[in-house]
């Protein structure tokens, strides 16, 4: 077995030396980033989603997958900088309260800081008062909000209100996504913009803060 078949493989057995040292191959190979990324790790993690919803796997083994595609992560995270670049606005990111996942809010945040935006990360389980405090203190130009379940999504009608309530609706930008996020979603809670992946939450990111 070899290239983005055994990385898929190696990431939904949870085998984390596999894993890396065949993300390093491919590197070496010279894969892009973005194949690798999805041809072999998000590929890996929706198997492992479906894997989850038929029952052939559970939480403790979903867990395991989840490190391993972090632990490739680390070594590609390098890849993603973009160079010496200007300052382009900063940004307060973090998954929405009550939700754990993190590995699409690592993705993305990554990804803006290698496009040269200043990333402070607030990681998982963030409630709406926190993203409101964080995003006032730093006065951030973006916040943006990543959920995976369809339960945790009201979390982000919530932090917008949270944001109104301590005054700084007007000074932020809101970006929202997150697998069960979808367009009409964002524009129902008023949020500024709304990207399917992690490459066009950078393009959305430029938009929202006119960079070219
Ligand atoms: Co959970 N989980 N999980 N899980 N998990 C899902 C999301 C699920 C779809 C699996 C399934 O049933 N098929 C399902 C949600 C159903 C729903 O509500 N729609 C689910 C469930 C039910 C649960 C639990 C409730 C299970 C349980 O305990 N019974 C539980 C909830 C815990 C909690 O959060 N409170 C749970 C727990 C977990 C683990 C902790 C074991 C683990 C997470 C570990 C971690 O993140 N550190 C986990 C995992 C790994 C998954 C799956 C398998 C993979 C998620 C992932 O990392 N995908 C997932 C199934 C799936 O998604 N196929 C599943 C790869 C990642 C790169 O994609 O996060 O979608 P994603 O990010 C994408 C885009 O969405 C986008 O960019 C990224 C790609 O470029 N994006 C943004 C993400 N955030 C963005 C923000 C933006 C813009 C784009 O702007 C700000």
């Amino acid at each position: 077995m070899s290239g983005f078949k055994a990385l898929t493989e190696a990431v939904i057995k949870g085998d984390i030396q596999t894993a890396v040292a065949e993300t390093q191959s491919a590197v070496d190979a010279g894969s892009s980033v973005q194949d690798i990324l999805d041809k072999g790790l998000i590929a890996a993690m929706d198997e492992v989603g479906e894997k989850f919803t038929t029952g052939q796997m559970f939480v403790p083994q979903m867990l395991r997958s989840a490190k391993t595609m972090q632990e490739c992560m680390k070594l590609i995270k390098p890849l993603f900088q973009e160079g010496e670049l200007a300052a382009k606005g900063k940004v307060v990111i973090g998954t929405v309260r009550q939700d754990l996942h993190d590995i699409g809010k690592n993705l993305v945040a990554m990804m803006m800081e290698g496009a040269g935006f200043t990333i402070t990360d607030l990681g998982v389980d963030v409630s709406p008062e926190k993203f409101a405090e964080k995003a006032k203190e730093i006065g951030a130009d973006i916040v943006a909000m990543s959920a995976l379940l369809s339960t945790t999504m009201p979390a982000m009608s919530d932090t917008i209100k949270a944001l109104q309530e301590a005054g700084i609706r007007d000074k932020v930008k809101v970006m929202v996504g997150g697998a069960p996020v979808t367009e009409n979603f964002a524009l129902e809670i008023k949020a500024d913009s709304y990207a399917p992946d992690a490459g066009s939450a950078v393009m959305e990111a430029k938009k929202l803060l006119s960079i070219s």
